[in-house]
């Protein structure tokens, strides 16, 4: 009975050893459309961020800002069924010809939240 009691209470240390090592996996940002280094000829009519792990729409977003800093309303981010890596964002409004910064935050699948940034242009 005593040895039972101990290797439970070793089965538990080693399950709280594993719940605490870090974790390695954390979304980061692979690619994007309209790409950072390829201006978009027109106004896009959706932002495609692909992330390194899947995201869960619901917790994630962006916001766009335009040059001078303002908020250009989008829609709400979706998760691509096909590609859970892959969060889209709609682009309601018509872009004029400059420089627009994405404000992105996702959670992943495994519930790590990591936020960053990415620039487009849309060319003239
Ligand atoms: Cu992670």
């Amino acid at each position: 009975m005593r040895q039972y009691k101990i290797s439970v209470g070793a089965l538990a240390l080693v399950a709280i050893g594993l719940m605490a090592a870090p974790a390695s996996a954390h979304p980061s940002l692979k690619s994007a459309s309209p790409a950072v280094n390829e201006p978009s000829a027109s106004s896009p009519a959706q932002i495609e961020l692909n992330f390194s792990e899947g995201v869960i729409a619901k917790f994630s977003g962006a916001e766009l800002k335009d040059a001078q800093g303002k908020t250009v309303t989008t829609g709400a981010a979706t998760a691509d069924p096909k590609d859970k890596k892959r969060l889209i964002v709609p682009v309601t409004a018509q872009l004029t010809p400059g420089r627009y910064t994405v404000n992105w935050h996702v959670v992943s699948e495994d519930t790590h939240r990591v936020q960053g940034q990415y620039s487009f242009s849309v060319g003239q």
